[in-house]
């Protein structure tokens, strides 16, 4: 079994507490991917410090040289995809072809930064007065605290270390609990393309006693963070008491809406991949199917007898479609969901308990989970599940689809199936959502796009894309007058 450690201004370390955790498979709980050092507070002070002296030296390395070496940095991931697939399927439970998406979007994100090295665009303004010359430039602001989850384990860490780090900035990064391997391997191969020590260190451990001493250091000066929406508002009240710069990225409940003119062989496909794949642990998830009453039952039909097709298993299987979920209490959530929506009143059309049979005894399985009858109120409708439950909800018509989209604190992605483009229009324009797709699932975000969403889905911030860069950079507004006088702006102004 396979001993980790911290990283902490370029060399591996234990925590200083002496304490570990165990790594296990979700897929089979016997195997052990290995040992965690269980961090602490004391190890973030040591991080931090170790990321405040190098700071002072990485901002000035021009961009373009912290450009080049994500380039590397992309060059070795290329070349260790399947590797880290593996491990990441291991440790996350996601089928093999998801994890290579996963890895390939980092890659994606890893050259896309390594490009941005040489953009990094600032502004150049007339100044209002003669003999004076006036720009706004991006400067690194200091200590990034990078708080990923387990669900995209090399891709979310990437969205955020990579232009963090591309910006000048340097990082404390705490990976989720469950998925520890997988961002290890990232910063091995951070630190082989030629990142600095102190550039980059990662503490391992429980978001109360790694990801709150981060938020609370008064030395990090900004959070960003993806997970839940509950953990995110404690810590946006938290780094308030230091104001700190907070980028969050939290909960959806998106729909897929399926008009009566749809394709209906391709809305098939886009629900069964937006709603069961990667187990339905994506905060993109298709959560809702809001289905025109015109093609309800047809749909439906065509829909169970699908579903029923999928084959749960061990992800690293070319048989299998649905992994497991990623441990015992998500799935007890996921359990008490599906409890909750037959009490509401919901109809359980199809699954509803843990995956049983051959290969699936010792993993956290739950059968892709189907409810009809589902009404706009009902729970089960409105809060994230984070699991294989998909809530069909009947509607009358496209103003109505929307309606019940919108009827959710969150707004991440959504999705609309029809061939009028008259529908796709006002769908674009009247969805609340970071995120529309038109004729595709809700899942699929591109890295050189904005992610993000609205309502209690963020606070505002956008990830990937240029979006991400205006998060890690500060603006610094700088008037140069070379008038060899006085000019007094706003004043000396010539009628
Ligand atoms: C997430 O759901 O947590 O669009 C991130 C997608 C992926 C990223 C999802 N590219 O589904």
């Amino acid at each position: 079994m396979k001993k980790y450690q911290n990283f902490i201004n370029g060399k591996w370390v234990d925590a200083k507490s002496g304490q570990t955790f165990e790594d296990r498979n979700p897929a089979n709980w016997d195997e052990v991917v290995g040992t965690f050092p269980k961090s602490g507070k004391e190890d973030v002070d040591e991080a931090v410090k170790a990321a405040r002296t190098a700071f002072e030296k990485w901002r000035l390395v021009p961009a373009p040289q912290r450009g080049n070496i994500l380039k590397k940095v992309g060059d070795i991931m290329t070349a260790r995809k399947e590797k880290i697939a593996r491990t990441m399927t291991r440790e996350m439970g996601k089928v093999i072809v998801e994890t290579r998406g996963d890895v390939q979007e980092g890659i994606d994100t890893a050259y896309y930064a390594a490009s941005e090295g040489r953009r990094l665009f600032g502004h150049t303004v007339p100044s209002e007065l003669p003999n004076k010359f006036n720009m706004a430039i991006r400067v690194p602001i200091g200590v990034a605290g990078i708080i990923t989850p387990w669900n995209f384990p090399m891709a979310i860490p990437t969205w955020k270390v990579f232009p963090a780090i591309l910006c000048g900035n340097t990082i404390v990064f705490k990976p989720a609990h469950d998925t520890p391997a997988t961002a290890t391997l990232l910063v091995e191969i951070l630190m082989e393309a030629g990142v600095p020590e102190g550039v980059v260190n990662i503490i391992h451990g429980g978001g109360a006693d790694v990801g709150n001493a981060i938020v609370d250091h008064p030395d990090v000066d900004l959070i960003s963070f993806t997970g839940s929406t509950a953990v995110g508002k404690k810590i946006s009240a938290s780094a308030s008491q230091t104001l700190k710069r907070v980028s969050l990225e939290l909960g959806g409940k998106n729909a897929q809406i399926v008009m009566d003119d749809a394709d209906l062989n391709l809305a098939l496909d886009g629900v069964l991949w937006g709603a069961f794949g990667t187990t339905g642990q994506r905060c993109t998830a298709t959560s809702r199917l809001l289905l025109h009453e015109k093609v309800y039952d047809k749909f439906m039909s065509m829909l169970v007898d699908r579903t029923q097709k999928l084959r749960l298993g061990d992800g690293l299987l070319a048989t299998t479609d649905v992994g497991p979920c990623i441990h015992e209490g998500q799935r007890k959530t996921v359990h008490g969901y599906v409890e909750l929506g037959q009490q509401e009143g919901a109809r359980l059309v199809l699954g509803g308990s843990v995956g049983a049979g051959n290969g699936l005894s010792k993993g956290w399985f739950y059968q892709p989970t189907i409810f009809t009858d589902v009404t706009p109120e009902m729970r089960i409708a409105k809060e994230e599940i984070f699991g294989p439950v998909l809530s069909v909800i009947r509607v009358k018509s496209l103003e109505e689809g929307i309606t019940v989209l919108n009827n959710t604190i969150y707004g991440l992605s959504s999705s609309i199936y029809t061939k009028d483009v008259n529908s796709a229009f006002k769908a674009i324009r009247d969805v609340k959502a970071g995120i529309t797709y038109i004729n595709a699932p809700t899942i699929g975000a591109e890295a050189h796009m904005p992610f993000g969403g609205v309502k209690q889905t963020g606070n505002g911030h956008r990830e990937g894309g240029w979006t991400v860069y205006d998060f890690f950079s500060e603006w610094k507004t700088v008037y140069i007058d070379y008038s060899g006088g006085l000019q007094r702006a706003q004043i000396d102004i010539e009628e």
